[in-house]
């Protein structure tokens, strides 16, 4: 069984960046329903023993193309979220350290550099999608977008995310209405870099 995170903080704890109305629709209404219908999709797909990482990765394995289509943005939904809400914190670190801080000087030149690109692919996503900042198996950092609930892993590169900005309508609207630069702003001002830091060490190995 797949399980949704649970928030370490409480729905009202990210005002006024993100409202509680938002947050208690994306994680209580929203993720609720990728993770019961990727639960379901798996079910019947035969696949519910294996990590959501290891379903997204072998999607091509999976010949019926409903059930596959259910397993992509279900499955995508559902990781896709649970790396979206335990990222962010209201009292974390705002930069990073150590070996994660060396790679995006590296990937990127410096760190604001890394966030003016995660933030103009999130507002240029047409449509529903994703921004991601991922690690290959050599410590190297992408940033990417994605369309849907399709992610790295999904789309094959074999590159693991370790933050992401949501900009889906439903992650913004009832504050921002129109203005996704605004709430994309507000979403990477609440990352907490010691989390993706430890995403990074451990996806790295
Ligand atoms: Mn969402």
């Amino acid at each position: 069984m797949y399980e949704q995170i649970k928030l370490p903080y409480g729905y009202d704890a990210l005002e006024p960046a993100i409202d509680t109305l938002t947050m208690e629709t994306h994680h209580g209404k929203h993720h609720a329903a990728y993770t019961k219908n990727f639960n379901d999709a798996a079910e019947k797909a035969g696949v519910a023993d294996k990590p959501v990482e290891e379903v997204l990765a072998n999607l091509d394995a999976v010949s019926d193309e409903a059930l596959r289509k259910a397993l992509r943005n279900n499955g995508g939904g559902f990781y896709n979220h649970n790396l979206y809400f335990q990222t962010i914190s209201p009292d974390g670190a705002r930069v990073p350290e150590g070996k994660l801080a060396a790679a995006i000087d590296e990937a990127f030149g410096s760190f604001d550099a890394l966030k003016e690109k995660l933030a103009s692919l999130a507002a240029g996503q047409f449509g529903s999608g994703w921004s991601f900042l991922s690690v290959d198996r050599d410590g190297k950092l992408y940033a990417t977008a994605s369309p849907n609930q399709d992610n790295p892993i999904s789309e094959g590169t074999g590159r693991t995310p370790i933050a992401c900005v949501d900009v889906w309508e439903h992650a913004y609207y009832l504050k921002y209405k129109n203005l996704r630069p605004d709430y994309i702003k507000a979403y990477m001002g609440l990352i907490d870099w010691k989390i993706v830091g430890e995403n990074y060490e451990k996806a790295i190995g």
